[in-house]
C-alpha cells in the first residue's frame, strides 16, 4: 500500500529522491512571511554578525581581490532561541509535514541558521555538502532554505548540482596549505558552480535539499539585501559524530523520539 503523506504528492517525493532538492512554492503565506522578515530584521539589528564570511582559498577564484576585500556575510545561528515567530516556523506544519515525508516519519530540529548577503558584495557560496559542516552517518537529513526576498542569480540565489546527493559524503578541503583551519569546501578545480542548476525562489517559498546534495551560490550585485534562512532537519535516529551542535537535541517538530537499548533521559543540566 502507499505510504500516507502528510503534505507532498507522491511525484514532489520523486522529485525529491530523484534529484536531491525540491522547490516548495508558497510554503508561508505574505502575512507570515512579513512576520518573519520583520522579526528577521529585529534579529540582524539586535544578535546577527556582520564578517567577511566564510574562509578559504575558494575565496581568490570566487572573486577579484577587490570584491574579496569588501565582500561580506550577516550571520546568525539559532533564530529559533531568539524570536517566537522564528519558534513557530521551524514547527510550521506545513513544512514539518513535508519533512516528514522525506526523511519521516519523526523529524527533529538540528539548527537554524541566517545568511544575508549584504547589497553589492554579498558573499558568494563555494561549491559544498552541508554534511561536512554537520557531519552524520545515516542518510536523513534534509536542509530547508525559507526565503525572505524573491532570489534569481544576480542576488545569489540558491544553485544545486542535479542529483549530486546520490555521491553520499565527499572529502572537503578543511585546511589551507599552511595547515590552517578553512570553511568546508569542495576543490573548486573539480566541482563548479557553472554546472549546477539555479533554483530561483519568491518569498514564502522553501527549496528542501538533502544535506549531501552539492550547492554553492553567486555574489549579490544587486543594491539590496537578500535574507535567506536554513532549518536544518534529521531523523532523531540519525547519528551526529562531528560539527555545528553535535550532541545538542532539538525540538521534536514531527513525530516522537525513538528510545534505543539503554538510551538515558536528557540531563536537566549541562
Ligand atoms: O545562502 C546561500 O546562498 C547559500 C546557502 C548555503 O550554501 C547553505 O545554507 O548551505
Amino acid at each position: 500500500m502507499a505510504k500516507r503523506l502528510n503534505a507532498l504528492s507522491p511525484e514532489q517525493v520523486q522529485f525529491f529522491a530523484d534529484h536531491g532538492y525540491l522547490h516548495l512554492k508558497g510554503v508561508f503565506s505574505p502575512t507570515e512571511t512579513d512576520r518573519l522578515a520583520e522579526e528577521l530584521d529585529w534579529q540582524i539589528g539586535t544578535w546577527a554578525n556582520a564578517s567577511p564570511g566564510w574562509s578559504g582559498g575558494w575565496r581568490q577564484v570566487y572573486m577579484d581581490p577587490e570584491t574579496e576585500k569588501a565582500s561580506k556575510l550577516v550571520a546568525l545561528h539559532d533564530l529559533h532561541r531568539y524570536s517566537r515567530a522564528w519558534c513557530d516556523a521551524v514547527c510550521h506544519p506545513p513544512l514539518a509535514g513535508a519533512v516528514a515525508d522525506l526523511i519521516g516519519p519523526n523529524v527533529e530540529l538540528h539548527h537554524t541558521t541566517l545568511h544575508a548577503k549584504p547589497p553589492q558584495t554579498g558573499h558568494p557560496f563555494p561549491m559544498h555538502q552541508d554534511w561536512a559542516f554537520y557531519k552524520h552517518v545515516g542518510q536523513r537529513f534534509v536542509d530547508c532554505l525559507v526565503h525572505l526576498d524573491d532570489t534569481n542569480d544576480t542576488n545569489g540565489c540558491i544553485r544545486i548540482l542535479d542529483g549530486s546527493h546520490r555521491n553520499g559524503s565527499l572529502a572537503h578541503v578543511e585546511s589551507n596549505p599552511d595547515g590552517s583551519a578553512c570553511t568546508p569546501h569542495l576543490p573548486t578545480d573539480a566541482w563548479r558552480l557553472d554546472d549546477t542548476v539555479p533554483v530561483p525562489a519568491s518569498r514564502g517559498d522553501v527549496v528542501i535539499f538533502h544535506y549531501h546534495a552539492v550547492h554553492g551560490s553567486r555574489i549579490n550585485q544587486t543594491d539590496r539585501v537578500r535574507r535567506m534562512v536554513r532549518i536544518g532537519y534529521r531523523d532523531p535516529e540519525n547519528v551526529q559524530f562531528a560539527g555545528q551542535s553535535k550532541g545538542r537535541p532539538g525540538l521534536m517538530v514531527w513525530g516522537r523520539r525513538p528510545r534505543s537499548e539503554g538510551q538515558q533521559v536528557f540531563p536537566t543540566t549541562i
